[in-house]
């Protein structure tokens, strides 16, 4: 077995004074924000696939990693020594959670069964890892979108072999998710989509969707996973129109097919940034509709329109969002999945590191910014103010009329005077919080 991070020690706290780059400055796990350690607010999880597979190809250039489990070899025995490398990073920078696709931990066989079984054989590896480390599985998911059997979709694909192909697929996950004691179950649309309505029946799509979502609640049920299933939207990428478009879409596709109370949604930072959303916009939407599941946090760069999928190191931008999920009593059982990679330049071991102590760091400091903002409470005390004028007015809500309401204007000479929305003021009463 390959020791790829033998040169890095466990990661210490240090505080924001240090010098070492190999140290948290703000994440120190235990300390007490908002009644909690830190960690169980931030339930944070680094994701197996950009970690440890993405191998930093570009559409213009190949593998630029050199990692010892990417070298040719028997897939078996490199998924084994990619498993251990994986949890001696965790263990190494501490981190509570992972997430995996299927296909991220072992290789694919010649068959479905072929596949199974040696899915199988790094399952129960896993589930041993998992006996001795303090580490948890917050998610798993089915990787319905790399295979070119999947090119034309998945659920949605125009031939019934492989939405069962998928479904299948679905089942073995969800089977090896609970297993390992997942705490959810993600389903993100993949190439659930369209590239051109000239050869795409979208109705039957759709419907084929909202099937296959369907048997999804009816086995979480079968097998008593007691995890929520979460379905994470993204507008397009890669297919020019994701069916999962964003929040309020995918609300609304999950109760023409009656199925709002069985998925809640994992929310993408840059996922949100694509459908031209700011992310508290869909962080306020979820909450709104109390669909909120848990978060893949990540960042883009604003001046290219793909996903970059690159660590969040900007407070400022996460400030908002963790006010209305901390305010609304935090992430419950979903997390903060480290949707991200490392740049391809970045092709040290230390690299992933580094990359992960600034995301921890930045999600800390936000959280510590948050705690500041809701105990001092002066945004709450604007919002409520503003809203105020609706405790008096209840009947408006519920029994009035257009023609009550008419007589009303009327008779009382209702004549509402504007009043300041004071942005300004807010955006520096929340730079306020920052240390
Ligand atoms: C793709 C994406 C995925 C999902 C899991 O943009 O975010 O990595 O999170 O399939
Ligand atoms: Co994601």
């Amino acid at each position: 077995m390959s020791d790829y991070f033998q040169n890095i020690p466990h990661i210490p706290f240090e505080g924001k004074d240090s010098s070492n780059p190999l140290s948290f400055k703000y994440y120190d796990a235990q300390k007490n924000v908002l009644g909690k350690p830190l960690e169980e607010h931030l339930r944070m999880a680094v994701c197996y696939w950009h970690t440890f597979n993405w191998p930093g190809s570009d559409p213009f250039g190949g593998q630029t990693f050199l990692r010892p489990w990417m070298e040719s070899g028997d897939p078996l025995e490199q998924a084994k020594d990619k498993l251990e490398n994986a949890f001696s990073f965790f263990e190494k920078l501490g981190i509570p959670y992972f997430c995996f696709h299927d296909v991220d931990i072992a290789p694919e066989g010649e068959s479905f069964s072929e596949t199974e079984k040696k899915q199988k054989i790094i399952i129960d590896e896993v589930s041993k890892k998992l006996e001795t480390s303090k580490v948890k599985l917050l998610w798993g998911t089915a990787n319905l979108f790399s295979h070119r059997r999947y090119m034309a979709g998945a659920a949605t694909n125009p031939d019934p072999d492989i939405f069962q192909y998928a479904a299948a697929q679905v089942k073995m996950c969800m089977d090896n998710t609970k297993q390992l004691g997942g705490q959810n179950y993600v389903l993100w649309g993949g190439r659930e989509g369209y590239e051109t309505i000239l050869n795409t029946n979208m109705k039957q799509e759709l419907d084929q969707l909202g099937r296959f979502l369907s048997m999804v609640a009816e086995h979480k049920h079968k097998i008593g996973f007691k995890g929520n299933l979460l379905i994470e939207p993204k507008p397009h990428e890669p297919t020019k129109h994701q069916y999962d478009f964003d929040s309020a879409n995918v609300f609304a596709f999950l109760q023409k097919f009656n199925l709002e109370n069985e998925f809640k949604l994992n929310v993408e930072v840059n996922h949100a940034i694509l459908a031209k959303h700011s992310f508290e916009h869909e962080i306020a939407y979820a909450l709104s509709n109390n669909i909120l599941g848990s978060i893949d946090i990540n960042r883009g760069d604003y001046l290219v329109g793909w996903d970059t999928d690159q660590f969040p190191n900007n407070v400022e931008e996460l400030v908002l969002p963790f006010y209305y999920i901390f305010k609304n009593g935090g992430l419950g059982n979903g997390g903060l999945n480290m949707d991200a990679k490392v740049r391809r330049q970045s092709i040290d071991p230390e690299d992933l590191f580094f990359a992960h102590i600034g995301s921890m760091d930045t999600c800390a400091r936000t959280l510590i910014a948050v705690e500041k903002m809701i105990n001092d409470g002066s945004y709450d005390d604007f919002l409520q103010k503003r809203y105020q004028g609706w405790d008096n007015n209840k009947e408006l809500m519920n029994s009035d009329s257009l023609e009550n309401i008419y007589q009303r204007v009327k008779s009382e000479n209702i004549n509402p005077q504007p009043q300041s929305g004071r942005q300004e003021y807010l955006e520096n009463l929340i730079n306020s919080y920052i240390e």
